[in-house]
């Protein structure tokens, strides 16, 4: 087995360089590196599924029936089951891509089953021109795409706890998911309704049971946010919003009102539930944050995280998720040993603004107890907080917004579980 030290390793506790599988005349190989072989004994010829013809065409893949635990879990509400959330399995995917079966859903009262022939988007206000769009009509408009995530305002809510919970890395930071949205420029619709001049707010609000409403700065509306149609290339699915959601790339989920059916110009915010009663956070300077709109950087590590077990000591790879509602990410740190040391690690390319970018970076471990944690900076310079950091600047009350650095600690058994560190 090759030694660690002839590696050379780049800080603390085994992290290695990433680049190092990549090298010219390098000498070691990931079979090297494990502490046996990785390697497989059985004929594959001798395998059952290529003695007989497989399976017919289908009109709509499914995944494989060995990955019926990657799903999202649901937590409903006993008085009203269509309020709710579920979480993206974060611990179970790689790459960047959500897929639309597994992006989160967050509903305050339930899924609303549309008819696309009957829905209709209004806009009005300060407008010269209101306008009413069928959705036939819509999909004759000028579309573009952007990747980017969504992320509940209230995602990794558990962190304010006391102490650690311990759940899969998903189910308490997957309430954020990344998915290309196609749709309507906002801006183009807008412009044609032309709106007037003392128009400072756009109040969204959707045709669901709970006909959930927001107030959106006009600077915003008119800068990336796109009236989606489409999710990773498919229809949108009805929980996302089906057939017409408000994408506002890098701001609270909550703005990003699906099933969309009325614009309203106004001078000023409607001071709805979703941003008085909710969303809205006493600070310990005894003053309130309101209108709290970009989700700031966060980072953590999905491979190996809570829930997963490392069963032999030597090499693994280290991949988690990145993102800032800000701009790109522009570095993601790993340490292995608890914060005392960080190496950089690689950025999936393309790094772009707004979404998930996934970093990875090669891991020996030499089966001692370690700490892993990642820590993102984005392209303002902004550099995601230790827990301590961000309670003593936000106090003890928080319930949104909460980005801070995650800790795994695996134990000298090679299980994981979530620590503050
Ligand atoms: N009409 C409507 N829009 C809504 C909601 C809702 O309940 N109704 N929930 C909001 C919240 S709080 C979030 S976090 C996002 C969740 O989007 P998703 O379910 O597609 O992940 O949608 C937002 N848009
Ligand atoms: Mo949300």
């Amino acid at each position: 087995m090759t030694q660690p030290t002839e590696l050379q390793t780049i800080a603390g506790g085994g992290l290695l360089d990433r680049r190092v599988f990549l090298k010219k005349g390098i000498t070691f190989s990931v079979a090297a590196l494990a502490s046996e072989s990785l390697l497989a004994e059985t004929d594959p010829a001798q395998l059952p599924w290529m003695k007989t013809p497989g399976e017919p065409l289908s009109n709509y893949g499914q995944p494989s029936a060995h990955e019926r635990k990657t799903i999202r879990w649901t937590m409903g509400n006993s008085m009203a089951d269509g309020n709710g959330v579920s979480w993206t399995p974060l611990h179970d995917l790689e790459g960047t891509i959500t897929p639309n079966g597994l992006h989160f859903e967050r509903h305050h009262n339930g899924v609303p089953q549309i008819d696309p022939a009957q829905h209709q988007l209004l806009i009005h206000g300060a407008v010269k021109k209101p306008l009413v769009f069928t959705m036939e009509a819509l999909l004759r408009y000028p579309m573009s795409s952007k990747l980017c995530f969504i992320e509940c305002g209230g995602n990794s809510n558990a962190g304010w706890r006391d102490v650690p919970i311990q759940t899969a890395a998903g189910y308490v930071h997957g309430m954020s998911s990344c998915s290309e949205w196609t749709g309507i420029p906002l801006k183009i619709l807008l412009n044609e309704a032309r709106v007037k001049g003392r128009a400072k707010w756009l109040i969204a609000e959707g045709a669901d049971a709970s006909a959930m409403n927001v107030s959106i700065p006009l600077e915003k509306a008119m800068d990336d946010c796109i009236l989606a149609v489409y999710q990773n290339g498919e229809r949108i699915r009805p929980e996302n919003g089906y057939p017409l959601r408000l994408v506002a790339p890098g701001w609270e989920g909550v703005l990003n009102v699906k099933w969309l059916h009325r614009l309203h110009l106004s001078n000023k915010p409607a001071m709805s539930r979703n941003e008085t009663s909710k969303y809205t956070e006493l600070l310990p300077s005894g003053k309130a944050r309101q209108f709290t709109f970009v989700m700031d950087a966060k980072s953590l590590i999905t491979h190996p995280s809570y829930g997963q077990q490392l069963n032999k000591t030597g090499y693994y790879q280290i991949s988690g998720l990145a993102w800032s509602g800000r701009g790109k990410i522009v570095k993601v740190e790993v340490s292995a040993d608890g914060g005392k040391t960080w190496a950089v690690a690689e950025l999936q390319d393309p790094v772009l603004s707004k979404c998930f970018t996934r970093f990875r970076i090669p891991w020996h471990w030499n089966g001692q107890t370690a700490i892993l944690k990642s820590r993102a900076t984005d392209e303002t310079g902004y550099v995601q907080p230790e827990r301590d950091a961000l309670i003593a600047a936000r106090g003890k009350h928080g319930y949104f917004h909460y980005n801070a650095i995650v800790s795994w600690q695996i134990s000298n058994h090679g299980e994981i579980t979530h620590v503050y560190a």
